[in-house]
């Protein structure tokens, strides 16, 4: 084979296009990218490797000829189109969570657990983006010492909404600059009775409210991380905010270890060589990194870590990573980098 022949679905989203930049970048061969979206994007052209391609609308029979599919146009198409593309042959790996707690289906960070795609089965799931960088951050801690609890805050991109969501944050910071009357029309969520204002603002709800008080984007980190970590026993809880950043999810992640032994000095030398984990921690020169440092960049850094003041086994860290890069498009071109190294771009019969 001279290289595979890839699709993008959402090709044209706020995901979709940083997939292809990340395909650029792949180092598994490609043989051909093909791009698909809606009817309302068809015919448009988008440029791979110096070459236009123009965008067609899907259909089932999109996924003929196709290795590997990259699905980001939403839970619902995922629904309709991932069993399709798998009974034409292609591998899918699906950046939305239709398919996340799916027992037969692995959900994948490749740097926490690659091993899980031997048991792939045609549709492999990227995690939720503030469950990836978390789990990348705190995987080489689990090795070392064990892991009992989290507890997580986020402050998350407008970007983790879509474009509209990224055209709304700069819509109103203009209008607010300009003592212009302020309209809010997709945050918090765009499915929901109210919205509100995200410019020089922080909203405390990503997606729509599920059980017990929590959003769904909590549910998703705290379910999500059992799954990846195939640990039951670890508490979980996550409370998860919008700023008006564009790009770049923020973490404060609080964690108990099981060592005694765990030292902040212990840690950081975990994370120093850490797959995918980029420390940037020195308070004396105010070392850390902000969500600006992690923009366009495929790692995570690491920064703030520090020992609890009351609970012998605590730590506090700030965690930071590019939600379209690492939270989405990277960790899904990752997958498909992975899927090739294992040779396992195939559907089992
Ligand atoms: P977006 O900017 O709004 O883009 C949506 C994409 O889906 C566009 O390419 C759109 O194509 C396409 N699309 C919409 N309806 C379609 C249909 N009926 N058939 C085919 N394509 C259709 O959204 P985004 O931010 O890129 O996110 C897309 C999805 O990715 C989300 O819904 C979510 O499931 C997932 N996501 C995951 C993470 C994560 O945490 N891992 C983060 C963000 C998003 P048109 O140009 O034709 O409208
Ligand atoms: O809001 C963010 O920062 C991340 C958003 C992720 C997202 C947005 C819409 C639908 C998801 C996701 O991947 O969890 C989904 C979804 O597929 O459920």
């Amino acid at each position: 084979m001279s290289g595979y022949h890839v699709a993008v679905l959402g090709a044209t989203g706020a995901v979709g296009t940083k997939m292809l930049e990340m395909l650029e970048e792949a180092t598994f061969p490609i043989a051909s990218v093909k791009l698909l979206a809606s009817k309302r994007s068809a015919g448009k052209v988008l440029s791979f490797k110096g070459q236009d391609i123009v965008i067609e609308e899907t259909i089932p029979d999109s996924f003929v000829g196709v290795d590997i599919a990259l699905f980001s146009a939403g839970g619902s198409i995922s629904k309709e189109f991932a069993p399709e593309a798998v009974k034409r042959g292609a591998v899918v790996i699906d950046n939305t969570s239709a398919y996340r707690m799916d027992v037969d289906v692995p959900l994948v960070v490749p740097e926490v657990n690659e091993a899980a795609l031997h048991t792939h089965q045609g549709i492999i799931a990227n995690p939720n983006c503030s469950t990836i960088q978390m789990m990348v951050a705190l995987e080489p801690v689990r090795k070392k010492y064990g892991l009992s609890r989290i507890i997580v805050s986020t402050y998350q991109a407008v970007s983790g909404a879509g474009i509209s969501a990224i055209n709304e944050l700069k819509e109103q910071a203009q209008q607010m600059l300009n003592d212009e009357p302020v309209e809010a029309h997709i945050l918090p969520a765009g499915g929901d009775k109210k919205h509100f204002p995200i410019a020089f603002n922080a909203l405390p709800q990503i997606d729509v409210f599920s059980d017990a008080g929590y959003t769904y984007e909590e549910w998703k980190m705290m379910n999500e991380t059992k799954k990846i970590m195939e640990d039951e026993t670890i508490k979980v809880a996550a409370t998860c905010v919008r700023i008006p950043v564009v790009s770049g999810h923020s973490e404060s992640v609080y964690f108990e270890v099981k060592d005694n032994s765990a030292t902040v000095f212990g840690i950081k030398h975990e994370l120093e060589h850490a797959p995918g984990v980029i420390l940037q921690d020195d308070p004396e020169s105010q070392l850390y990194p902000t969500a600006l440092t992690s923009v366009g960049k495929k790692e995570t850094f690491v920064g703030r870590l520090r020992k609890d003041l009351d609970e012998e086994l605590g730590f506090h860290m700030w965690v930071v990573s590019d939600n379209l890069l690492k939270g989405a498009a990277w960790n899904s071109v990752e997958i498909a980098e992975s899927l090739h190294k294992l040779d396992l771009v195939r559907v089992p019969k």
